[in-house]
């Protein structure tokens, strides 16, 4: 009697297994999500991503899967932005320069010279502006996750070091397909040549293109020193990013699941702007080292005056809280 007891336990046992393994309940069951970005493996964007994928694995006890897709592997950000309203790219880092070409609202924190420092951006990125900003983003078939990156875009280029505005006369310098972006530098006298961030090395080593602006951090990520001769830390625009995620694969995604990626959302982006700081710091370094020509105006009022127009033509069409936003980012 004990022994057939025993047997039948077993059996059960051993059915109970093969009923759990065939047909895993809802919550085991998989998902991979794609992150892209343009930038380098070793730049910032990166780490974050990997920060992200590493605790929405762990909280999810493996069930959701982080892929990371960096250096314009998938595309570049124009078309990566378009992948995540068709819902082709899960998630991405962009410039906000980039993704102002979708939601303009986005532009208030495009304007020329307006931030004081990394921590003037972080208070209004991580603010009620900010979070306007994020809900700004849905009528776009996106989903804002947070915003990050809290350097300054310089210029850089192989023929002058820049120290009033008059040193811009000319210059064919690459700037992102940001309109903004490109009339800031047409006041300022340089020609602006619109190329993809992907393309951007070889356009300077053919000499295409006089220069370009970017993150220090960037600058150095991705070797433009080796063929350029000149960076002016002159902080023309924010190098702001914001992770953003398709809607359509928001929907797709249980509240469980949903309360994952946005509760390990500011502790990824912690990690980004610890980064980006500090390998703005260590690029400049590495920089000098290899001899760039490097220089940092102090006077920016030269500069200020020339792109004054660039405020008015931008903000002119803006909803009134932008307008608003703009008057108390300026306090
Ligand atoms: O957002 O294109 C660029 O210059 C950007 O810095 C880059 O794609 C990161």
């Amino acid at each position: 009697m004990r022994k057939r007891v025993a047997v039948y336990g077993v059996a059960f046992v051993i059915t109970l297994i093969a009923v759990l393994v065939s047909c895993p309940p809802a919550f085991s069951q998989t998902i991979t999500m794609r992150i892209a970005h343009t930038t380098a493996p070793s730049h910032p964007y990166t780490t974050m991503a990997q920060k992200l994928a590493d605790l929405v694995k762990s909280k999810s006890g493996g069930s959701m899967v982080i892929t990371i897709h960096p250096a314009s592997q998938l595309g570049g950000e124009r078309d990566l932005m378009e992948g995540l309203q068709l819902g082709t790219v899960d998630m991405m880092s962009c410039s906000l320069g980039v993704a102002a070409s979708f939601v303009p609202e986005l532009n208030v924190m495009n304007l020329p010279f307006l931030f004081r420092d990394a921590k003037h951006y972080t208070e209004v990125a991580n603010g009620p502006i900010g979070k306007k900003l994020l809900k700004a983003v849905e009528p776009k078939r996106l989903v804002g996750l947070g915003l990050y990156a809290p350097v300054f875009r310089v210029p850089m280029n192989g023929v002058r070091p820049i120290a009033s505005p008059a040193d811009f006369k000319g210059l064919r310098m690459r700037l992102m397909e940001v309109p903004l972006h490109m009339d800031t530098y047409k006041a300022l006298g340089a020609s602006p040549v619109p190329l993809p961030f992907g393309e951007l090395y070889t356009a300077l080593q053919l000499k295409t293109v006089d220069g370009n602006e970017n993150a220090l951090a960037t600058l150095y990520s991705e070797r433009f020193y080796e063929v350029q001769k000149y960076v002016s830390v002159l902080p023309v625009f924010s190098n702001g990013a914001i992770l953003l995620m398709s809607q359509a694969t928001w929907n797709k995604l249980s509240p469980a699941q949903r309360e994952i990626v946005v509760s390990s959302v500011p502790e990824a982006l912690a990690v980004g702007d610890r980064d980006y700081l500090a390998m703005d710091d260590k690029g400049l370094t590495v920089m000098k080292g290899a001899g760039l020509g490097i220089n940092t105006p102090t006077d920016l009022t030269a500069f200020r005056e020339a792109v004054k127009p660039i405020y008015a033509k931008y903000m002119e069409k803006m909803p009134d809280w932008v307008k608003e936003a703009f008057q108390q980012i300026q306090k």
